[in-house]
């Protein structure tokens, strides 16, 4: 096998709570009265909670303080917590459930590289908390995607060497991040809409063939 270890992107990868993030971040958006759309939302992914919020910002004409923006951080976050709670197994495809299976029981080591601080409420929803051999989230992280910290702690994690890595990321910032930490990268969605990764990947099950 070319790699010893996957390390997958949550959000826009194994499932989809982006639509979750537009709404919740709409309807704070909208309470505040700053105009938010689906293409600032693009902006959004795989960038932390708090700079997600000062890409919100941008078009707001007031001064926040620090607390503010902690207490508006906050409301989103509740909102989308809110949006989650009906998720269950069903909210990943047979697609992804069958390729990760197949990588598994072929022995390479799976990793989640997430800057979201709800990634592991978020695989225990989809009934895959104790799946991955590895969970590198956003909580604890001092710099977000495009850094490449997450994938560097998810290599740790996982006792393998950087270069021994494959990211599959569906944000431009988490391609750049796993770049910087010297892994290849597969470019699904929003991400392959660009050639800045290793590889692009229109259907999961290519993925078998990649590693
Ligand atoms: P939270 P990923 C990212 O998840 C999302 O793409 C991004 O839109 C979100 O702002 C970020 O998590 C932080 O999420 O507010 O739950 O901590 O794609 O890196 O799995
Ligand atoms: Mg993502």
């Amino acid at each position: 096998m070319k790699y010893k270890a996957i390390i997958f992107d949550l959000d826009g990868v194994i499932c989809h709570t982006d639509k979750y993030h537009y709404l919740a971040w709409k309807q704070v958006a909208d309470r505040l009265g700053i105009y938010f759309d689906e293409e600032i939302n693009n902006r959004l992914r795989g960038v932390s909670r708090m700079e997600s919020l000062e890409i919100v910002l941008e078009r707001c004409e007031k001064i926040l303080s620090h607390e503010e923006k902690l207490s508006i951080a906050d409301e989103k976050n509740e909102i989308y917590k809110n949006l989650l709670k009906d998720m269950s197994p069903a909210d990943v495809s047979k697609e992804v459930m069958d390729t990760l299976t197949s990588l598994k029981n072929s022995g390479i080591l799976l990793g989640i590289g997430s800057s979201s601080k709800n990634a592991k409420l978020i695989l225990s929803k989809i009934g895959l908390q104790e799946f991955f051999d590895a969970i590198s989230d956003g909580i604890g992280l001092a710099h977000s995607k495009p850094n490449p910290e997450v994938f560097v702690k998810c290599a740790q994690m996982l006792n393998i060497d950087p270069t021994d890595c494959l990211v599959i990321e569906d944000a431009i910032v988490g391609v750049q991040a796993a770049k910087a930490a010297k892994m290849d990268s597969v470019a699904v969605g929003d991400a392959a809409k660009q050639d800045i990764a290793t590889y692009k990947m229109e259907c999961f099950t290519e993925l078998i063939a990649l590693v």
